[in-house]
């Protein structure tokens, strides 16, 4: 026994032996949990107002394992581009095409267009200061969550809480997550088949790993719901049920 012990090479053995080592640095991000994508609010979500209890039961059994929580709010100008009522002879969920230039300018009139972007418009929702973008009331909040804002520029969307939906600009989420070493992202939040799914995707190209909590989750349609699904699941996204969150962690 003592031998052993003074054998200064076996030492070094035992000192060396491997431990086991967490790699994941978790993030939580609560994708637009606002009164505006409530069933009450202006862009009603069906029942989005069931996220709200799951997100609050995540919170409360792994709060602990998440190096941040982040909330992102959609946070528009009263004439953003985003709505119907910006446009003349259109309705809230029919389609448009805008035109970019270059620089991510909006071409109003006539400019050298480089970019087409299809927009959804939606009715108006979101109006930042107003109570309607307001965070739910029910959904657990921290002093230490982070509040990301998004859609503030009044002439581009952005269904990603990372960047607009012509990629010209980005939010400090990235940033955020890179000063806390985050490498994982847990997604959660309203709505599934747009700004769920935007953040998802950017997540993922810029390196993350990525869930998606899909019952903590709730869509704006059925239809673009199924694809949204199937082209995450095919980029990689880990869809997954809040009762599979113990074998994440
Ligand atoms: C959203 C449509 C328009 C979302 C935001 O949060 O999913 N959808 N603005
Ligand atoms: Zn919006």
């Amino acid at each position: 026994m003592f031998t052993f012990l003074r054998n200064p090479s076996l030492l070094f053995i035992i000192v060396s032996l491997p431990v086991p080592v967490v790699t994941d640095n978790l993030a939580l991000l609560v994708i637009d949990v606002q009164n505006c994508f409530l069933p009450t609010g202006t862009l009603p979500v069906t029942e989005g107002d069931l996220v709200i209890p799951i997100i609050n039961e995540i919170r409360q059994n792994y709060d602990n394992l998440f190096s941040l929580v982040v909330f992102s709010q959609d946070w528009h100008c009263d004439d953003h581009i985003s709505f119907a009522s910006q446009h003349n002879g259109k309705n809230p969920y029919d389609t448009t095409v805008l035109h970019y230039n270059s620089t991510g300018n909006l071409c109003e009139s006539t400019c050298d267009a480089q970019y087409n972007i299809t927009q959804v418009l939606w009715p108006d929702h979101c109006i930042k200061n107003t109570a309607d973008a307001k965070f739910a009331s029910n959904i657990t909040r921290k002093i230490s969550d982070v509040v990301v804002q998004k859609g503030y520029h009044c002439k581009i969307d952005s269904y990603s809480a990372f960047f607009d939906n012509g990629e010209f600009s980005q939010t400090e989420l990235n940033t955020k997550l890179k000063e806390k070493n985050v490498d994982t992202v847990i997604i959660v939040g309203l709505a599934l088949d747009y700004c769920v799914y935007y953040t998802a995707k950017d997540a993922k190209k810029l390196g993350y790993k990525v869930y998606v909590v899909q019952d903590a989750t709730r869509a704006v349609a059925n239809a673009t719901s199924i694809d949204a699904l199937h082209d995450m699941k095919e980029r990689g996204v880990h869809i997954v049920q809040s009762s599979q969150m113990p074998d994440l962690m």
